[in-house]
């Protein structure tokens, strides 16, 4: 548990160490233990690496270097790499990485071992079992559908039983935590349940009550279908519980992230974390609202009547003040670190924090590219200027400067402490290290912003640009850029996969120098954090009922007036 050494507030000397060796003390995981967390994260980078080689294929296409005859057989399309690239990176990468990430807190935050670790392992090669399941149909182009396998686009069935397996394998996974959380508690009536595990818990059960609406989707619709059991779709209900699901899943990618700049990063900055209290209530804010905000991915479907794309408008700025309590709570975090380590000034303190560390360093500049992803996303949910910018290159603009970045280079930062931690080695090349988080920062500055005006000059999203007859002269030197920032990403992705391979096959290091995981403790003792931020129930329940008001009418009508008679349609031609 974290103990707090000043509750007076008292500063001690700032530590001059490197950060990502701090020692924490508490509960050493096993061997054994180490090796199931890894086995998450082997598949994860595995996922990552492939998926990232297909993207720039994407960004050269629209500059005209077409590269995907040369692929051939493999790969036969731009929409089949596409179709790799959302699904490896957007989905396996991140999964597999936060399942993974999620043991690790929950055993470390805790101090105690999983209650019932068959239960975990049981939930993780269920979702390998998945994971091959869909890739065989996405491989041999049976499944060329794209990350959001909106109908009546067709795939083979394989693909919708591996992708359910793998939502499966992750729902038991997070029943092993919540068995673990249940035991520790019991263990430790009337202590605040640590913060990194119970943040992660929180994530898992959001992703659970997130996932009905693809479940539902998946076996009412897409498998019997695809089954040839029924014989078509309904568009529109298919996209609401699609939505139902995909704006949560971007904040089940987040919210690890979250754990890690709230109770992580601040002692690898050498600080604290400066409220305990306020990186719960940010968490159990995404609980309730993470999900009843779907339809503003559906401003557009003629399907949903007006007011309740309204409605999910407005709660939608409603999930933006977790964002801002996260955004205001880490600064201070860092700054508080910072100032310890002798900054001043009133941004001058910013060089003061550990920059030469790379698992720093990553989070840092994340943090900074999610500033403007954040605002994009306030600008996509706005009714008006989402008419703008819908299914335009904005969006991807958009999603590159938060999953690809706040998250994905955030998870990067975190495997440069944790792979050394759960393989008994020492980073290799922390140097090389530094040199990949930033030209990932610079690369993506790049990418993004050329997709973002490429947007609003009209360029629509998911289109081969680079065989368009429509192109106008003023997109030319944004495509460029765009194959540019893809170009140094790749770079980025490169140098990434080499040092993660390159660290794991260097001999067993001297365990003093293994870093340890970093947990941040509270400048107040988290003890003083009032109870009702520490209890699932009035949340859940909450959570519940928002649900009900926001998505309960809308479904119900939805439902009533289905109309399956939408028959599949082949994406293969193109
Ligand atoms: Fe989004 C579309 C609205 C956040 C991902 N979004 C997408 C799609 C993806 C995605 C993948 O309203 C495309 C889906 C598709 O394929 O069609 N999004 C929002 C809003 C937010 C938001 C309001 N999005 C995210 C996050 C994502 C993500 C997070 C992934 C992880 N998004 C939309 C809308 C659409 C959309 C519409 C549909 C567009 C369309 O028409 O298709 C908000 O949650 C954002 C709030 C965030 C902030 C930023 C706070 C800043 C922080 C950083 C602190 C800095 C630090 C660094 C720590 C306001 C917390 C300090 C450093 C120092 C050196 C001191
Ligand atoms: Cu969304």
């Amino acid at each position: 548990m974290t103990m707090v050494s000043e509750p007076d507030g008292t500063e001690p000397a700032a530590t001059a160490e490197p950060t990502t060796r701090t020692r924490t003390g508490g509960y050493e995981l096993t061997q054994q233990e180490k090796t199931f967390v890894g086995m998450h994260l082997v598949v994860a980078i595995a996922a990552l690496m492939v998926g990232s080689l297909m993207g720039p294929l994407q960004a050269f296409q629209y500059s005209g270097l077409d590269l995907y005859p040369y692929l051939e057989p493999v790969i036969r399309s731009y929409y089949q790499g596409l179709t790799l690239h959302g699904v490896l990176n957007a989905l396996v990468w991140t999964t597999f990485f936060i399942v993974g990430f999620t043991n690790l807190t929950t055993m470390k935050g805790l101090g105690r071992p999983l209650s019932h670790p068959q239960i975990n392992r049981i939930g993780f090669w269920v979702m390998v079992v998945g994971l091959v399941t869909t890739a065989i149909p996405i491989l041999t182009n049976s499944a060329t559908v794209l990350y959001t396998f909106y109908p009546p686009l067709e795939a083979n069935w394989a693909f919708y039983l591996g992708l359910t397996l793998v939502v499966v394998g992750s729902w038991i996974e997070g029943v092993g935590f919540y068995l673990t959380l249940a035991a520790w508690r019991k263990d430790h009536r009337g202590v605040r349940s640590p913060f990194i595990a119970l943040g992660g818990i929180i994530n898992a059960a959001m992703w659970q009550i997130a996932t009905l609406g693809v479940a539902v989707e998946i076996l009412t619709m897409l498998l019997p279908w695809s089954l040839g059991l029924i014989d078509g779709t309904d568009p529109t209900l298919a996209r609401t519980y699609f939505w139902f699901t995909g704006h949560p899943l971007v904040y089940f990618w987040l919210l690890p992230a979250y754990v890690s700049w709230y109770g992580m990063l601040p002692k690898q900055a050498g600080g604290k974390l400066f409220s305990d209290s306020l990186a719960r209530l940010a968490f159990w804010m995404f609980l309730i609202v993470s999900v009843p905000v779907g339809f503003h991915h559906q401003f557009t479907d003629p399907g949903v009547p007006v007011t309740w794309k309204w409605i999910h408008a407005l709660l939608t700025y409603s999930v933006f003040f977790p964002s801002m309590i996260t955004a205001f709570t880490v600064i201070a975090s860092l700054e508080y670190a910072a100032r310890r380590r002798g900054g001043t000034g009133l941004i001058g303190w910013v060089r003061q924090l550990p920059w030469t560390d790379p698992s720093v360093a990553g989070q840092l500049l994340a943090g900074i590219l999610f500033l403007f992803g954040g605002i994009g996303g306030l600008t996509n949910a706005r009714y008006n200027l989402n008419l703008v910018i819908h299914n335009t290159a904005w969006v991807p603009g958009h999603f590159h400067l938060t999953v690809a970045s706040a998250v994905t280079l955030s998870f990067m930062g975190i495997t440069y402490w944790m792979v050394p931690y759960l393989s008994g080695r020492t980073l290799f090349s922390p140097t090389l290290a530094l040199v990949q988080v930033w030209t990932w920062f610079v690369g993506m500055i790049i990418f993004s912003n050329a997709m973002h005006v490429l947007g609003l000059l009209g360029a629509p999203r998911r289109t081969p640009l680079g065989d368009a007859t429509y192109v106008p002269e003023e997109w030319d030197g944004h495509l460029l850029r765009s194959s540019i920032g893809g170009a140094i990403l790749l770079v980025s992705v490169l140098i990434y996969g080499y040092v993660m391979i390159r660290t794991v096959r260097q001999a067993k290091a001297d365990p003093a120098d293994v870093p340890e995981v970093p947990i941040a403790e509270s400048i107040r003792h988290p003890q003083l954090t009032p109870v009702w931020l520490d209890r699932f129930k009035p949340w859940l329940i909450a959570a519940g009922a928002l649900l009900v008001i926001a998505y309960g009418p809308q479904l119900v009508d939805q439902i009533i007036n289905m109309n399956l008679n939408s028959p599949g349609t082949d994406f293969r031609p193109w």
